[in-house]
């Protein structure tokens, strides 16, 4: 059964670094791929991407030799354990804010005596290159667990989340986190609110042995952030960089004007 590298080196204390897929596209999917990020998490909290599109997409970015994560658009049993059985090595889950979501997601993507995912499916086995018995066996040792941490509830809690057995990560979603407090919705910012919550997150995904994560907008907030001491940071989206090279272009032409529109990630 192939490792998940990823899983082990946040074990390990180490950084990994990845982005998000936001397009159902398979071929952007290959391409990714081999651009030489650690993992890549394809999105179905906020895309169009269907279950039969991200199934295609997690193949294609195991075969590449990079670890295949999801975010699932909301956190139950259902949406956690499908996309398990279509051959992500993790999920991450949005909107962990209380410690019995923490315990809903443990138990929805874990099987016992940890959790309660249910046995079955094919594609599981086959994106860790193995046959379902050993999966199934060791499964609970290389599936990462991701909890997101993107409202003040979440914050003011996250001593008692980060104290539930089996979460792997914290991840923070800064646009989600500074909404909840009133601001607008921003990736970064120096306001004492959102500078506090972090290193509330940092220090006490030290103290439970979780590695602590950041979504951020480009390489030099990632940079910032490992050096910080963040180990899951995932670096805007496929969508983010293309928009971004293409705004950059626009700009340079001094061409679009009141018909460009922008994204961030
Ligand atoms: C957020 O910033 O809210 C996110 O969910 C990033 O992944
Ligand atoms: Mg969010």
């Amino acid at each position: 059964m192939k490792k998940n590298e990823v899983r082990a080196k946040l074990k390990r204390g180490e950084p990994s670094i990845g982005t998000w897929l936001n397009l159902p596209d398979p071929m952007a999917t290959s391409l990714m791929a081999r651009a030489g990020f650690d993992w890549l998490t394809v999105e179905l909290e906020h895309s169009p991407t269907s279950y039969e599109t991200a199934t295609a997409q997690l193949a294609i970015i195991a075969g590449c030799g990079c670890a295949p994560f999801a975010r699932v658009s909301f956190n139950t049993p259902e949406n956690i354990k499908r996309i398990l059985d279509f051959g992500a090595w993790g999920v991450i889950v949005p909107m962990v804010n209380t410690p019995e979501d923490a315990r809903a997601a443990v138990a929805a993507a874990r099987y016992g005596p940890i959790g309660a995912r249910t046995i079955g499916g094919q594609l599981h086995a086959a994106n860790f290159d193995t046959d379902a018995p050993t999966y199934y066996a060791k499964a609970n040792e290389e599936i990462l667990v991701v909890v997101m941490a993107e409202h003040v509830d979440a914050i003011e809690r996250a001593d008692e989340i980060l104290s539930v057995p089996g979460i792997d990560v914290v991840f923070i979603g800064p646009n989600d986190l500074t909404n909840s407090m009133g601001l607008p919705p921003v990736f970064d910012t120096d306001h004492p609110r959102f500078v506090a919550a972090l290193d509330h997150i940092l220090k006490t995904a030290r103290k439970h042995g979780v590695a602590p994560g950041i979504h951020v907008a480009n390489g030099a907030d990632a940079a910032k952030r490992r050096a910080q001491g963040f180990q899951f940071i995932s670096v805007a989206s496929e969508v983010g960089f293309m928009m971004a090279k293409a705004s950059e272009i626009v700009d340079q032409l001094g061409i679009g004007q009141g018909r460009k529109a922008t994204a961030r990630y």
